[in-house]
Order: C-alpha cells, then structure tokens, then sequence
C-alpha cells in the first residue's frame, strides 16, 4: 500500500540536498518536524517547521544527547498503522503518527580519522539517530527513512510518481539500506571501543556487498559475491572487466606478495599466479643476452616494471599460461604490452599510465581484468575465513622477510654473499604466498621453481626441482637453437614443445605431433650434455616454509645448483640438516619464522 507522506521527521548532520526535499515537502503539503541545527537550515530555506520540542513539550537537553528520544516521536513513528490498537493509543495520548524519517548520523568515523580524543570520539556516537532511523525501518510497513543525501533524488521521484506517496515495496528496500547503515556505524563503534581497551573483544564483522562475482570456485556455485567489511577500506578498484572468484584470490594473495618484495628489496616487482599460488614472481634485474633469447624479448624495449613480469612469467611459462599478473609500481604500456601478448586473465598494479590502461582494455576482447591496488590501505589486524560453517579466525600473517633476517643465525660455516641475502628474501616472500608445504628456488633475482601443495616436504624440492632444472636446460645452446615454423607457431605452443623437449618423456604420438611444430626435425639431447649443462647451475638459493625434518631435501636439493638455503629451523633433526649442508658447503639460514599459508 503506497502511504501518503504526511509527517515527516528531518535531523540531519549533514546538511546537503535539503533544498530539493523542502520544495517536495512544500508540493505535497508535509508537515515537517525537526530538530535545532536542522530546523534552522530549513527555515533559512523558507520552510515551515515543528520544533520537535514543540512535539515532546521538553526542551532539547545534556548538550543535544536527548533531542528525539522521547515517546512522542519514538510513539509515532513505531505504531502500525494496520494495527486499530495502536491507533487508538496513539490518540489516547494524543500522539500524531510519523511517515518518513530523514537522518544521517553523527560523523563518528571521521571524528576518529581526525584524531580527536576519546572524550571528543564518544560525544560523536549518535544515539538518537540510529534509534529513529532503526524504529522506522522496524516499521517499514508503514514509514519509511533515508540515512543518506544520495538517496533523496530518487526518494523525491518516487514521491512524484505516486502523487507524494511511496509504496510498500520502496519503504521496505529503504529499511534495507537503513539497517545495513546503522549495523556499519555500529561496527565502526565496536571497532574504535575494541581498539581503546586492553583486550580486544570485538570478533563480530559485518560485511556490504561490493559487487557480485561471475562464479565461485565452479560455475555451478552461484551467487558469489565480495564484500567489503563494513566500516573498513577496501584494497583495490575495479578498472576493467568483472572479477571471478579465483581472480580475486589471486589478486589478494600477489598483490601482498609484490608489495612486500618492492619494499624489501627497493626495485619494481611482479608476480605471476595460477591457482592461489605463484609460479613465478621476480624483481627488475636487467636481462642476458641468454635470457633475452630464451624468453623472447629481442629487441624489446623493456621498462624496469615489464622486466620484472618478463622474469616472473618466465620462471615457469608452460604453469603461467592464463596466469593472473601482479605488478609492485604502475603499468606503462611496455608493460602493458607484454602483458598483451602473453595469455591471462588479469592484473593488479598500483596503477596504469593512460596508453597501458587502453592497452590492457582491448585484451581479451575486452575482458581482460584490471584492477588497481591501493598503495596506502591497510588491512584488519586479524582476519576471519568460514568453512563448512564454522568461522576460524586468526591474526593476519604480518611477519616481515628482511635481508636482516637472514643473517641473524647462520649455522652454517660457509656464509651469504649479498645476491644471496637478496634471492633468499624473494624466495621467503614468495613461499610466503604460495599454498603449503612449500617451497622456492630462486637465483639472479627470479624465482625459478615453486613446489607447491604438497603432503611431504621432499617432494616440493623434488617437484620445484623439476622446475629448476627445466628452467636452466631453456639457455641450453641446443634450445635456444630450434628452429620452430615461422608460422601457425603460438607462443604457448612454442613454451610446451620446449618444455616437451628438456622432459624428454614424449609417447609416439605425441612426438609425431610434436614434430610438426618445426621447420628441420630437432637433434636430441643427450645424457652427457644434459648432464654437463646441469653441472653449471650454481649460486641457486632455496627457502622453505617450515623446517626441513630430514637430510634428504638437502641431498636433492644439491641436485638443482644450490648453494643458500633460508628456513626456519626448530626440527628435532636441525643437527643433521646443518651437517648436511657443512657436507656439500652449502650455506643455511634459520628465519625462526614458519610461513605456512593456506
Ligand atoms: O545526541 S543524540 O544521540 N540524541 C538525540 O536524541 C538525537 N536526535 C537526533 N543525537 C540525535 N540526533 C542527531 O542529531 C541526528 O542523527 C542528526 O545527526 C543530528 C541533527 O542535529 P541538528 O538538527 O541539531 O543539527
């Protein structure tokens, strides 16, 4: 039933948009009642108001804490008007009925931003508004409240359409927006209380939908959403294209991670993700004439921010194909165009010049996602994840990988050269964000092999080692020499036929394919020459996510050109570790820090 607007209740801190309501007012013949600051205003507007203590007979009192908290107005704003009892007490004690409530709140969040005082933070808690404005959202069957200056343009057309009436359908969405609005000033409350005393015990969030997402994990899980936490920051901007589930992890988990490298490290940093964990990330570090060749970039012009991804894709190419790239600086169109070429399914940067941003725009057609990163957000202390109905909640994972790290317990005799200290915080940056157990190869200033996922922790240095390997045996003379057609040749299918090469592992069929990719038939690889190759890998720096417990990582990791290695320690079996590395004069680092990461 639309419910014509005959009483309206404004008090309102925040002043804007009054105008176009008092000319709605005055076109329908509402009466208006309103508090001091506000009744001033409309009055300056040449509108004619009820003092709302003119209503309560009772002045406004305690420095404006009791101004509307009173049954006169609380009574007429709560009774149902279906309700032929409430209407008869309504005119027992002579109590006239409210239709609409307009009121924003004090502005409590500001105040604090501010730096006011307590004293002055809690003066600025509303109490009188949000128990207006959540008696008339209660009772949205027969009032109906605005909390914001956005929502008067429509909130005057609705009146319009229905000859100064709103309907039952617009009171109860408004009472949507009403509660989510005082349930976010709350929080924002409980937060600023939770902070201020001794033992923090606010574990209770409330969250607002940001935007709908196209999928969750699958395409049959649908709705998904994200959300922002109500009160909060949010740590990035949509610029392109619709995110999926699994882009938003992505984009969570590298933004952190390259974020953390540039600050640790002082140079641009990328990253490249598939599946919520990195297959490659990297600093900017000028490019060999070898690599150069092997990640093909001849002749290309590449800012210091594109060198960084052209090292983070190329740490394990054939995993990075649709990959979600993450960037530490702002996207140029160097950047943007290598991005271009290569196939993803989005990026997060602090930012992108004009061209890149319409680079990045066309990719895909059109679909490609951009997202910009906020340099200056700062996440909650703790964070909150819910499975199968049960919320776990934790403090957030704020350890912070430093060079300094790294030379504070040495166990080794052999000790760490300065590159090393730099490829052990990448790698430990890197483990960091990647699903556990795992662990991290890295030399030059690039990752090189990422063990993700696994049980055991051997097999990650067994599985990353593979990588490691696959990755050096690309520079090997015999590869970069392959002739491959000059057309109707992808670039990932050029990566995979590479890989297939260094793997050597190829069924008859696949071979006869594989073939057909070339102009002249390649020569083999043979044992000896793999083997001489591999000999030649050295300065190779591995970190893990937690202790080795057994000697066997290191014996396999010898295997993979290393030399440093960063972890934790704290294993019962440390002592035959270290003796394992004094065996092979490898140099070993315990963080004392586990960075598991689920
Ligand atoms: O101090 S209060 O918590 N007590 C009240 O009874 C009360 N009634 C309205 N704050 C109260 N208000 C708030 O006053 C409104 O939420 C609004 O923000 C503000 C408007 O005051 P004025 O009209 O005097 O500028």
């Amino acid at each position: 039933m639309a419910v014509p607007i005959k009483r309206a209740l404004v008090s309102v801190f925040n002043k804007t948009g009054l105008e176009d309501l008092a000319s709605a007012f005055q076109q329908y013949g509402t009466t208006v009642l309103s508090t001091g600051g506000t009744a001033k205003k409309l009055r300056e507007l040449g509108v004619t108001v009820v003092d709302v203590s003119e209503v309560t007979n009772f002045p406004e009192m305690l420095d404006g804490r009791v101004k509307t908290l009173h049954p006169k107005i609380h009574g007429g704003l709560l009774a149902n008007r279906a309700i032929p009892d409430h209407l008869k007490q309504l005119e027992e004690h002579q109590i006239e009925p409210i239709d609409l409530v307009v009121c924003n709140l004090y502005p409590f969040e500001e105040t604090v931003a501010s730096g006011k005082d307590f004293a002055g933070c809690i003066e600025m808690i509303d109490i009188g508004g949000p128990t207006m404005v959540r008696a008339a959202a209660k009772n949205c069957d027969s009032v109906a409240v605005v909390t914001n200056p956005e929502q008067y343009p429509r909130l005057i057309e609705e009146m319009a359409a229905h000859d100064g009436a709103l309907t039952l359908e617009t009171r109860r969405r408004l009472a949507r927006d009403a509660f989510v609005a005082t349930a976010r000033y709350d929080s924002a409350v409980a937060a600023y209380m939770s902070d201020n005393t001794e033992s923090p015990a606010f574990s209770s969030r409330h969250y607002v939908q940001e935007g709908a997402l196209r999928y969750g994990v699958n395409p049959h899980q649908n709705p998904a959403s994200y959300s922002r936490l109500a009160g909060g920051d949010f740590p990035f901007t949509v610029l392109n294209g619709a995110p999926g589930y699994t882009n938003l992890m992505d984009a969570l988990n590298s933004w952190q991670l390259v974020r953390e490298l540039e600050a640790a490290l002082g140079v641009p940093a990328a990253a490249s993700f598939k599946h919520v964990s990195p297959a490659g990330a990297a600093i900017a570090r000028p490019l060999t004439e070898a690599e150069t060749e092997a990640f093909e970039v001849v002749g290309v012009e590449l800012s210091e921010q594109a060198l960084a991804y052209v090292r983070a894709r190329n740490a394990d190419p054939m995993s990075s194909f649709g990959d979600f790239a993450a960037l530490s600086g702002t996207c140029d169109a160097s950047t943007a165009k290598i991005l271009r070429r290569e196939v993803g399914d989005g990026v997060i940067a602090a930012d992108y010049t004009p061209e890149a941003l319409e680079i990045l725009k066309q990719k895909k057609g059109g679909k490609y996602l951009v997202l910009k990163g906020d340099v200056n957000y700062v996440p909650p202390v703790d964070e909150v994840k819910e499975v199968y109905g049960v919320a776990l909640t934790q403090k957030r994972n704020d350890a912070v990988i430093t060079k300094d790290l790294m030379t504070k317990e040495i166990v080794t005799s052999e000790q760490l050269p300065e590159d090393a200290l730099r490829d052990m915080v990448l790698a430990t940056i890197t483990v960091k964000y990647t699903q556990s157990n795992s662990v991290c190869y890295a030399v030059g200033g690039q990752v090189v092999g990422v063990g993700a996922g696994q049980q055991s922790r051997v097999d990650c240095v067994k599985l990353a080692g593979r990588k490691v390997d696959t990755w050096h045996m690309r520079f090997h003379p015999k590869v970069r020499a392959l002739k491959f057609k000059k057309e109707g040749v992808s670039r990932p299918e050029r990566v995979n036929a590479r890989v297939a090469y260094i793997s050597d592992d190829m069924t008859a069929n696949e071979r006869a394919q594989w073939i057909k990719l070339f102009e002249e038939e390649p020569e083999p690889l043979t044992a000896e020459e793999r083997a001489a190759w591999s000999n030649e890998l050295k300065q190779v720096c591995l970190s893990s996510d937690a202790f080795f417990p057994f000697r066997d990582n290191i014996d396999q990791a010898t295997k993979h050109g290393v030399s440093y290695i960063a972890q934790p320690g704290g294993s019962t079996n440390d002592q035959a570790v270290i003796e394992a590395c004094n065996e092979y004069g490898i140099a070993m680092a315990f963080t004392r820090v586990r960075v598991f990461h689920h």
